[in-house]
Formats: structure tokens, sequence, C-alpha cells
């Protein structure tokens, strides 16, 4: 099988598949110092949303990286970038995060549409939790700055469990106890310029960095644009604002 239908088989089965040395080193120090160029000056912080929107020079590399294409063909359709959120762990904003799905995207505003529940706001855009077929449809893909592991607060997945669908909160708890004799609980490891593909519907958590290396993530959601039923907009629509996205 060629590479990359391996890992397509790989990102269906296990739910993730790690892309090995994706981006290059000059792309991986471009989108470091448009991030350290943006946050200089400001508070410590374990995050930035709408970087995409906020940083158009991290939209140019990642076009230039295809990662959109790349994006399209683990979701095996096309697929646009609908959140992006810079993720790190620093000293003073070190922060872990339990057991989850991602089960929500941002829209322009609150309609009434089937299937969307439980909103509430972020960042002054407008989330709500998908139905199943939209979550189904999307990827995630995380851009590794940095060596992400166990020791610096890297993710730990549950392999296969995007294939459970929308799972209840005490499932969830359930799951996650019936690994201890079973090593199904994953700690991803990847090395800076690599990509974790992933499906929002992956459980996945992260603990507390135990080093406080930098651990510096870009994590973008990926969504058939198409696919949202009206009057509900995506809170930034690529086709409508000249290559926005959140
Ligand atoms: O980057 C992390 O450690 C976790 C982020 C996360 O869980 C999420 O974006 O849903």
């Amino acid at each position: 099988m060629p590479r990359r239908s391996q890992e397509l088989a790989e990102f269906r089965d296990n739910g993730f598949v790690v892309l090995k040395n994706y981006l290059s080193t000059p792309q991986i120090d471009a989108i470091g110092e448009s991030l350290a160029c943006f946050m200089a000056g400001r508070e410590a912080s374990h995050g930035l949303r709408n970087v995409l929107l906020l940083l158009p020079k991290i939209r140019g590399i990642l076009a230039e990286a295809e990662a959109e294409n790349t994006a399209s063909f683990f979701a095996s359709r096309t697929v646009s970038p609908v959140k992006s959120i810079f993720f790190d762990k620093v000293p003073g904003k070190n922060w872990f995060v339990p057991w989850h799905q991602d089960l929500t995207v941002a829209l322009k505003s609150r309609e009434q549409a089937g299937g969307f529940a439980n909103w509430t706001s972020k960042a002054g855009a407008c989330h709500a939790e998908a139905p199943l077929s939209l979550l189904q449809s999307m990827v995630t893909i995380r851009f590794h700055l940095d060596e992400s592991g166990p020791n610096n607060g890297g993710l730990i997945v549950l392999r296969g469990s995007q294939k459970l669908g929308r799972i209840k909160r005490q499932d969830i708890r359930k799951l996650i106890g019936a690994t201890i004799d079973r090593p199904v609980a994953f700690p991803v490891h990847c090395d800076s310029g690599d990509l974790l593909v992933m499906s929002p519907l992956l459980l996945h958590s992260s603990a507390r960095s135990r080093n406080l290396l930098p651990r510096r993530v870009l994590h973008i959601e990926y969504a058939p644009l198409g696919d949202l039923p009206e009057p509900l907009k995506w809170a930034q629509d690529p086709r409508q604002s000249c290559g926005q996205t959140t």
C-alpha cells in the first residue's frame, strides 16, 4: 500500500495518525516567529484562538504546506479550516484537560437548527455542539512546533473511540476505567514538524507538563463548509472573508 493509503487506513481504524516530518524547519521557525511576535508583550497565555484570522502569514505557510489538501485527503472530501487555536503549556499557565471529545463548532450566530445544542460563547463566537454527522465529516490537524509527549503534557488518546460516536459522560468514565489493564490509552509522541491528524470524536485528554519544555501546537479543525444547515453560518467562512478562518 502506498504510504498515505496506509496512513488513511490507520486514521480510519484508530481515529488518529501521526504524519512524520511534515513541516520543514523554515516553516516551523516562521510559524513560531509569527506567533512569538503576536504574543510579545501580552500576558503569558496557554493559547490563542482564531490564529488563522489573526495571523495571515501562518495561513500562507499552511497553504504552502498544502495543509488543506492533507485534511481533505483524510476527510475523504473537500474540507476547509473552521477553527484554529494555538496551545502551549507555560510556567504559570500549565494546564490539563480531562477526557473528552471535541463536539463544538464555532458559528456566526445562534439560530434554530436541528441537531445543534448546548450553545456557549467563547472569544466572541457562538459555539454549539454539532450533530454527529457533521462531526464525522470533520478532521482535526495538530501541527507540532516542538516535541510533544508524556513529559510535557502531550495528548493521550483512546484508540478507536471515534467509532463509538458521541459518548455520554458516564460512559467516558467507564471506558477510561476499563483501560486500566488494557493499553488502549495511548500517549501520542510527536516531534517538531510532525502532524497529528485526528477525528474530533476521538476521546482525548492531556496532563500538566512535568518538564515545562515548550509544547507549541497549532490545532486546526477542518469541515466541509457546505454541510452547515440554513440558517447557520460558520463564524469565519473562508469563502466569504478573503480566506479568513477562525
Ligand atoms: O492541547 C491539549 O493539551 C488539549 C487540547 C484539547 O483537548 C482540545 O483542543 O480539545
